[in-house]
């Protein structure tokens, strides 16, 4: 009998390759949708005749329990989130009422229809925030630095809350960067190899960015919904760390795109300060040695490998259509 799963966030980035990945498995798969007036399916485009689409919201409880109650799935991977930390600044309640408290809705929605549920909750290595150890592991204690980070703190404690009060199957995958060509333009990565890609086509000149000097573990996507969905087939619910193990400037990468295509950066980039973070996670690095000796994962997209992979696709999709190149981002 083939398996059921949920995946809240299938229209974000990491809900497009988890629907790969599952569908690759034969599971069948539901994805939740959010009510917009057009619809929002890019990068579910071409899965959109294998999975089954439901309307849900992370701020509505009862959505979440009819969805589960007809659904019935065996799995549930909640990838929903306002996942850019700049905005969490713009709007901290909102954050914290999808981030947090829809969170608390998924788990009492599973509690109250079907607890033997295998729950996925998306955590982040933003808990770090002012590092308290290098590297990080699943027992390095969390600082926060954005109410981004805040609200995934308390989504991360509330899951682990409710696996020891309820029982529940509910793991937290604590994940660092992860990229991809389906990446947001608004994230530093994507939002470099996309102009980078402009400006060798001549489609524009210059890239404002904040801070060069942050460090990332910046890993691939595909790579990282495999670990997702190995936590979640497990005999024990347990969390675990996912990253490369090495880390790299916000300059290195700068660096790295330009050269990909023959450019000098210092002739293109501009340094803007509103572009700059009340307050910053300088370095993150986590250490992944539980999931490889547990769960046998191992990342296999190098940095050098995800920008090239990133700035050849931007230049594809805009070599293909440069009138629908749209606004440069300015995040
Ligand atoms: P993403 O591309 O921004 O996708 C976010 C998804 O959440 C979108 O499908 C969005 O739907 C959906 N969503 C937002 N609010 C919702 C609501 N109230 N109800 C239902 N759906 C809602 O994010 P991602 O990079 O794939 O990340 C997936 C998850 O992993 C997020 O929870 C993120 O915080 C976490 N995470 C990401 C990283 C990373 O490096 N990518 C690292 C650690 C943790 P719309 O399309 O309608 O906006
Ligand atoms: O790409 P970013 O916006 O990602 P950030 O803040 O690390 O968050 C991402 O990773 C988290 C995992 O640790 C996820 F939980 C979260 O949902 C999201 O996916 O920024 C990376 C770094 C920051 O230090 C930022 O200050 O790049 C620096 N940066 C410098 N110039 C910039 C820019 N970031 C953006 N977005 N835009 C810039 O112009």
């Amino acid at each position: 009998m083939s398996k059921r799963a949920i995946i809240t966030g299938i229209t974000g980035q990491d809900g497009s390759y988890l629907a790969e990945l599952l569908l690759s498995k034969e599971y069948e798969v539901v994805g939740v949708v959010r009510r917009t007036s057009a619809p929002n399916y890019g990068r579910i485009q071409h899965l959109i005749d294998r999975v089954t689409l439901r309307p849900a919201d992370l701020l509505d409880q009862l959505s979440l329990i009819r969805l589960i109650d007809e659904v019935r799935p065996h799995e549930f991977y909640n990838l929903a989130a306002m996942s850019f930390v700049p905005a969490s600044w713009d709007q901290p309640m909102l954050t914290g009422e999808f981030n947090a408290q829809g969170v608390t809705r998924v788990l009492e929605a599973i509690r109250q229809v079907d607890p033997k549920i295998h729950l996925y909750q998306a955590s982040s290595s933003e808990m770090f925030g002012k590092v308290r150890e290098v590297p990080q592991n699943e027992l390095t204690p969390f600082y926060p630095r954005s109410p981004y980070g805040v609200s995934k703190v308390f989504a991360h404690y509330i899951t682990v809350n409710y696996r020891e009060s309820y029982d529940l199957y509910a793991v937290s995958g604590i994940l660092f960067n992860h990229e991809s060509p389906r990446r947001g333009l608004e994230f530093v990565t994507r939002k470099i190899t996309d102009a980078v890609a402009r400006i060798k086509l001549g489609l524009a000149t210059t890239l404002a960015l904040g801070n060069l000097d942050a460090h990332r573990d910046w890993g691939f996507a595909g790579d990282y919904v495999k670990a997702m969905w190995m936590m979640m087939q497990r005999e024990r619910a347990e969390d675990y760390v996912i990253a490369t193990g090495v880390s790299h400037s916000v300059r290195d990468l700068v660096e790295l795109a330009f050269g990909h295509v023959g450019l000098d950066w210092r002739k293109h980039v501009t340094l803007d300060p509103k572009l700059i973070r009340p307050a910053e996670v300088e370095h993150l690095v986590g250490d992944s040695s539980k999931a490889r000796a547990q769960l046998g994962w191992e990342p296999t997209v190098d940095f050098a490998g995800l920008v090239k992979m990133m700035v050849d696709a931007d230049l594809d999709r805009l070599t293909a259509a440069p009138q629908v190149a749209g606004p440069v981002s300015t995040s």
